[in-house]
């Protein structure tokens, strides 16, 4: 079993740590690709929450500020991984090839925008909080039962941490050694809730050690240590069946959602040292400092997102209701909603 302090590869500048190796080429393509959809994510994350204070979208919860600890995540899945998310997931979700507009769809309240037809079995968003743990182990028992060569990556907050599904999933994982990855954004606040409120251990990895799972704890702002952690984490859980947790350490610069307002609990000085800390600012430099990123294309990669989102927006807003009849399509049949 490890345990490591805080894992992390790249400064705050964008330097490679000197003890860390950069393994290929390959690798930082990788990395262009999921700054990518950082980018993407940051920029829907804009107009969602514009849509919502102009009336046009229910609530919305942001992950601004998280983007690397899930773009990554969704990017370095394989088509027939299994993505359980829970609602803050949009970048992985855009990763794993959600077209934008479904993700307005979802917070519009039409319930289409959970139809994941770009990955069948990816699991919906799940605003329960924990729940979709138990759901993931299932599935990773099926996924082992049925000889499958997949596994299962469930994300969760720091505030799910405390709830009996996730031990409990946690625990049933190893009994069976199930190809299943447990990661956690841990962002510091649970709504209003601070994590020292939150947890007596606030070394949320070390939590998997009760269950005698892996626990890692990395910056989640450090694109390079997620990428590395990450890819270990999924070779452990499918080519060994060895459960994983990995807790990824951020902060939440955004509200919880459209109806909070975090600057009433939260101290602006923090804030302010945590937006320094940006993941979108600290892979742009270090990926420039790799010759692997330029301002052209800074430029460029900007305009192209939000030509993406301002399209989606567009699609989303001239998407026709669903009749009100549509509400007995989720809970069976035509047929046995009229008995
Ligand atoms: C079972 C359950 N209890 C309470 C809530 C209300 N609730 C919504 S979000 C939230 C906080 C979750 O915090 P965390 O797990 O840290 O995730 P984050 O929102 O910070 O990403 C709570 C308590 C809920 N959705 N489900
Ligand atoms: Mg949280």
């Amino acid at each position: 079993m490890t345990y490591q302090h805080q894992f992390s590869c790249i400064n705050q500048l964008g330097v490679l740590k000197q003890t860390v190796s950069l393994d290929t080429k390959a690798c930082l393509n990788d990395l262009k690709d999921i700054l990518k959809y950082m980018i993407l994510s940051n920029v829907l994350d804009k107009k969602c929450i514009a849509l919502q204070r102009t009336g046009r979208l229910g609530t919305f919860a942001a992950s601004t500020g998280q983007e690397a600890i899930f773009a990554t995540a969704g990017y370095l899945l394989d088509d027939q991984d299994v993505y359980v998310p829970y609602y803050r997931d949009q970048a992985a979700l855009l990763a794993r090839g959600l077209a934008a507009d479904k993700v307005m769809s979802y917070w519009g309240g039409d319930e289409r925008g959970n139809d994941f037809s770009h990955q069948p079995q990816d699991m919906p968003y799940c605003v329960p909080i924990a729940t979709q743990c138990p759901h993931a182990v299932g599935i990773a028992y099926a996924l082992k039962y049925t000889q499958q060569n997949n596994v299962v990556l469930v994300t969760l907050g720091d505030g799910a941490t405390s709830k009996g599904d996730f031990y409990e999933s946690m625990n049933f994982s190893k009994i069976h050694n199930l190809p299943i990855i447990y990661l956690i954004n841990n962002n510091q606040w649970a709504i209003s809730v601070p994590i020292n409120l939150q947890s007596g251990n606030q070394a949320l990895s070390q939590k998997g050690l009760s269950a005698g799972i892996d626990g890692y704890s990395v910056d989640g702002n450090d694109i390079l240590a997620l990428y590395q952690c990450l890819k270990h984490a999924i070779k452990q859980a499918r080519e060994h069946n060895q459960p994983q947790l990995i807790e990824a350490v951020t902060y939440r610069i955004c509200d919880h959602t459209t109806a909070d307002d975090a600057s009433r609990y939260t101290c602006p000085e923090t804030h302010t040292h945590a937006t320094s800390l940006d993941p979108i600012k600290r892979a742009k430099l270090f990926l420039k400092q790799q010759d692997h990123w330029h301002d052209d294309e800074d430029l460029k990669h900007q305009e192209n997102s939000q030509k993406i989102v301002q399209a989606a927006a567009e699609k989303y807003l001239n998407t026709e209701t669903q009749p009100i009849t549509s509400l007995y399509q989720y809970h069976g049949t035509q047929e046995d909603t009229t008995t």
